[in-house]
């Protein structure tokens, strides 16, 4: 099985089965468009061969674009780099492959298959991109190609991951498309004020995730990253909303005047894949309207309660009912101290059931990264059931 490295996609799919084809179909204009870099850059260090097929721009930008993720090219003499760039621009090249005629699919065809000779294992072939490969060869000629080069590198027991700009082309093309790949995974700009992606697999013939999303940011130097831009920290005053951000954030903008937080404190969270950004705010009366405006756009929402202050729960849940169908946790927070309800009773107790409750020490850092993964699902969950 064959990862794509990317974050949940992997859960998705449940991995890439070798011999398989993937497409990425990137709407025009996103930013960070070379998908399929990443997906090599995992298996180079999973220790797969990795074969870039760079056709786009000069093999150089290979440098870049490792460099720009931290990535150490020299690292990996897994990696095979194919020149389809230098003969077209009548440029010398150091790289060993070369497309010696670029305007053929044939001849990317032929450097291939003596790759595949030369070499002894498994691994993935990227191509930088299909669209301009089409653009070259000519559409029909070059899918005709693809599914040639297709099937024998799965043969191989190589996997195959294409980057295609979707570019209007006639419908034709766009039917032989989706009938040629394994799978299709569309890439798509969302957000107006905060940009982010979406992935939506649109056809896979290996599990049954068709139809399902997933929003990312590509940062640098981190990589891709399930984003979540908004996630509210919501309680009663002194509950440990602060301290229960600090412990699970890496960067953190505190607000505070004589240990009180007296503003939307800020943080930002990576973890198992995710990104997200934290925002609190705090607990006291008058910072209620305040939830209305911050709460519209949030993603999900954590209840902090302080467990041994039953009298503040009603108080609590009026807080929550600022926030209206957005997935909420209740952080049920300082365990340790004597007299603390435990989760299920805090629930009870608010007549909230059904609600999602984590029990946690946040002076200690106990239970706050389960509460994230928790929210963090939850949120993916979501997403999926709009
Ligand atoms: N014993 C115990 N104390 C905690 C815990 N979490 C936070 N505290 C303490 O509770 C006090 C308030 O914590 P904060 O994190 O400032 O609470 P807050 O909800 O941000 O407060 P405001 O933003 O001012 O409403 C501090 O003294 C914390 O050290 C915990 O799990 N156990
Ligand atoms: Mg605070």
């Amino acid at each position: 099985m064959i990862l794509t490295g990317i974050p949940k996609l992997d859960e998705f799919l449940n991995g890439i089965p070798e011999g398989k084809s993937l497409l990425f179909h990137v709407e025009p204009g996103v930013e960070e468009s070379n998908i399929g870099i990443h997906v090599l850059h995992k298996n180079l260090e999973n220790g797969l061969y990795g074969i870039y097929v760079v056709s786009e721009s000069s093999p150089k930008i290979v440098d870049k674009v490792f460099n720009e993720f931290n990535w150490n090219l020299d690292k990996y003499d897994n990696l095979i780099i194919v020149d389809g760039y230098s003969s077209l621009i009548g440029a010398p090249t150091d790289k060993k492959y070369v497309v010696e005629e670029p305007h053929d699919i044939e001849s990317y065809e032929d450097v291939l298959m003596e790759i595949i000779e030369n070499i002894k294992g498994k691994g993935i072939i990227v191509f930088d991109s299909l669209s301009n490969i089409m653009d070259m060869c000519g559409e029909k000629k070059t899918l005709s190609g693809i599914e040639r080069i297709n099937d024998i590198l799965s043969g191989e027991g190589f996997s195959s991951i294409y980057n295609f700009i979707a570019w209007p082309y006639k419908e034709s093309v766009m039917y032989r498309m989706k009938r040629i790949f394994n799978a299709i995974i569309e890439v798509n700009n969302i957000g107006d004020t905060i940009m982010r992606q979406r992935m939506f697999i649109k056809k896979v013939d290996w599990s049954d995730s068709e139809g399902k999303k997933l929003e990312f940011k590509i940062f640098k130097p981190e990589g891709i990253r399930i984003y979540i831009p908004k996630i509210s920290v919501v309680g009663p005053f002194y509950s440990g909303k602060t301290t229960f951000i600090k412990s699970i954030a890496h960067k953190f903008t505190p607000v505070e005047r004589l240990g009180a937080t007296v503003g939307v404190e800020y943080g930002i969270v990576d973890y198992k894949g995710y990104r997200a950004e934290i925002f609190g705010i705090p607990g006291q009366e008058r910072f209620l309207p305040l939830l209305n405006k911050i709460g519209v756009s949030s993603k999900g929402v954590f209840l902090v309660v302080d467990s041994t202050k039953p009298e503040e729960f009603d108080f609590a849940k009026k807080i929550l009912g600022e926030f209206k169908n957005i997935p909420y946790i209740i952080v049920a927070n300082k365990q340790d101290l004597p007299n603390a309800l435990k989760g299920d009773e805090i629930k009870e107790r608010m007549g909230l059931k059904d609600a999602t409750v984590v029990e946690t020490i946040a002076t200690e850092g106990k239970g706050v990264y389960e509460a994230f993964e928790l929210m963090a699902n939850r949120i993916v969950e979501d997403l999926n059931a709009r």
